[in-house]
């Protein structure tokens, strides 16, 4: 080897740098050799341990604090069985309240939390800091300067909020529709959210939130799978019947929601952890069938109950990596110079009738 290349190569090996980290890297090598296959595997692998906390009814009568005592108690069952994370129902904390029309919608400000954590909910929050468990959960969120939203919040595992998601998609209607079995009001009684479809990067990974009417809707999933989102969080109430097909059963109502979920889990190589508030407030039915739905659009988990129930599995997030690099490689395969109506036009226009 000539003396130029010798000296070279010399110049291009780090030593000294490479010195100081010896040890360290040593160590880390010696401590990997104790390991099995299996940890080793595992220890490398990007593991989130979700809980998806089904929450069974809430009854107008209850209140916050019996209710954060059962999501406490579901907390403490997902601890016990490993869970990094947590997620519970939209608008976990009462009743489904817009099922109920009321003229002056300030009386309905009761259902709204001001602060986040507030005196009822900061039990959880400590009990999640003690666990070091992450979790999500929907609420009726009242601003300061007096907005209304259908919102979400993420913590991480210090009990510490870290994302904030606000429902885009309110379905229902403002005013009260006398031809419905039921009221379904949330565009009456809330905005549509503000802060658009964002993800964090939390538990090692990319993660997502939505709430309800939104896991219906594929924008949802691909504005946040073109953020390389690896797993979404949406809770939801959702009415047994519905309101204007009273033939449409239950089994068809959840067969729309296992799809909407496995479309947008599979056609944006996610999870999606999908978890239900269900059973019978007040005379009034919702379904349960919360779902944990891996990267490939197969269900791993779905609840059998229609009350408090505890799904919990071990999410591979390098499962959602095949799927974001060969059939859904977004960079490679899209075509956006075509999609122009999907943000251009709102509702449906039919070309001319002949
Ligand atoms: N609930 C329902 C949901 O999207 C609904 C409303 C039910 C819309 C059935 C369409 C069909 O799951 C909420 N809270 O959005």
């Amino acid at each position: 080897m000539t003396e130029r290349h010798e000296s070279c190569l010399a110049e291009k090996t780090p030593r000294p740098r490479y010195a100081a980290r010896r040890p360290a890297v040593e160590a880390a090598i010696a401590s990997l050799a104790k390991k099995s296959r299996q940890e080793i595997r595992t220890s490398l692998m990007r593991i989130v341990t979700v809980a998806a906390a089904q929450m069974g009814p809430i009854q107008k009568a209850d209140s916050r604090e019996d209710v954060v005592r059962r999501m406490i108690a579901l907390m403490d069952e997902a601890k016990a069985k490993g869970a990094d994370l947590i997620v519970y129902p939209e608008l976990a904390l009462t009743t489904f309240f817009p099922r109920w029309y009321v003229e002056d919608r300030a009386e309905f400000d009761n259902w709204f939390e001001r602060e986040m954590p507030g005196t009822a909910t900061r039990p959880l929050f400590e009990r999640a800091a003690q666990h070091r468990i992450a979790m999500n959960f929907g609420y009726a969120e009242l601003t300061p300067d007096g907005h209304h939203f259908n919102t979400a919040v993420l913590t991480d595992k210090s009990g510490r909020i870290v994302g904030k998601y606000r429902k885009v998609h309110l379905p229902g209607h403002v005013e009260f529709e006398s031809h419905r079995s039921h009221q379904h009001l949330e565009k009456r009684y809330f905005e549509p959210g503000d802060l658009g479809f964002n993800v964090w990067r939390e538990l090692g990974g990319v993660i997502g939130m939505a709430i309800c009417n939104d896991r219906r809707w594929p924008e949802t999933y691909r504005v946040m799978g073109l953020q390389g989102v690896e797993m979404v969080l949406i809770g939801y109430n959702t009415p047994s019947v519905n309101a204007e097909r009273s033939e449409e059963g239950l089994e068809k109502r959840l067969f729309h929601n296992r799809l909407s979920v496995q479309a947008g889990a599979y056609q944006n190589a996610t999870w999606v952890v999908a978890v239900a508030k269900a059973g019978i407030e007040d005379g009034h039915a919702l379904f349960g069938g919360s779902l944990i739905v891996d990267p490939n659009g197969e269900i791993v988990a779905e609840a059998k109950t229609e009350e408090d129930e505890l799904l919990v599995h071990a999410c591979d997030l390098d499962a959602t990596v095949f799927g974001k690099t060969t059939i859904f490689n977004f960079a490679q395969h899209r075509r956006i110079e075509h999609y122009g109506l999907i943000t251009s036009r709102t509702g449906a226009v039919p070309p001319p009738a002949k």
